[in-house]
């Protein structure tokens, strides 16, 4: 097992589409693994492989209170999103110490494979339903903070692009 780096916005590697996993074998069950222990630590709900700089097309969520929920999403394919939409606030692993409102359908259907390579159907709402949206955006190179005005937007990036430099001189 073992916690990785999560990129930070804005480093572009957050913007490169992954590829769909040819096949759930080891590799993809010790990557599940690690991606868990990763959310864990950093107190996520989601972690999307793309912010560990992989780019395969594997999320896990845990949006149980007592996080002992450990859901992968293999492949996830949306099959069906409601018209109705909600403002949340939302934040991410990848934009540290912001938070902000984004608009997400409230319920959606999603078909993936599971980390033993099962198929499953999975009727999201609520939280999940919001997770399993800002992650599957990961997969495609897309930050929440690209849904924000182009003004908050760059202020985020100054903050966060001083807060790197700053880490770094410490
Ligand atoms: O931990 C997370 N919390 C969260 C809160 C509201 C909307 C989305 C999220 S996902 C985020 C973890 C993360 O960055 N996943 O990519
Ligand atoms: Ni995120």
């Amino acid at each position: 097992m073992a916690i990785l780096p999560i990129l930070c916005y804005p480093n572009p590697r957050l913007h490169k589409v992954a590829k769909p996993v040819a096949q759930v074998d080891e590799r993809i069950q010790t990557l599940v693994k690690d991606m868990l222990e990763t959310m864990y630590d950093a107190q996520g709900i989601g972690l999307a492989a793309t912010q560990i700089d992989v780019h395969e097309r594997v999320i896990v969520i845990d949006v149980s209170e007592k996080r002992n929920e450990p859901m992968a999403l293999i492949n996830p394919e949306i099959l069906w999103a409601s018209e109705g939409k909600q403002l949340g606030e939302e934040g991410c692993l990848s934009v540290p110490c912001i938070y902000d409102g984004v608009e997400r359908s409230i319920a959606v259907k999603v078909k993936a494979l599971d980390e033993n390579g099962n198929s499953r159907e999975i009727d999201a709402e609520g939280m999940l339903a919001i997770c399993i949206q800002h992650e599957m955006d990961h997969l495609l190179g897309k930050v929440f903070v690209e849904y924000l005005s182009p003004l908050k937007r760059n202020r985020i990036k100054t903050k966060l692009v001083k807060a790197q430099k700053q880490a770094l001189r410490a």
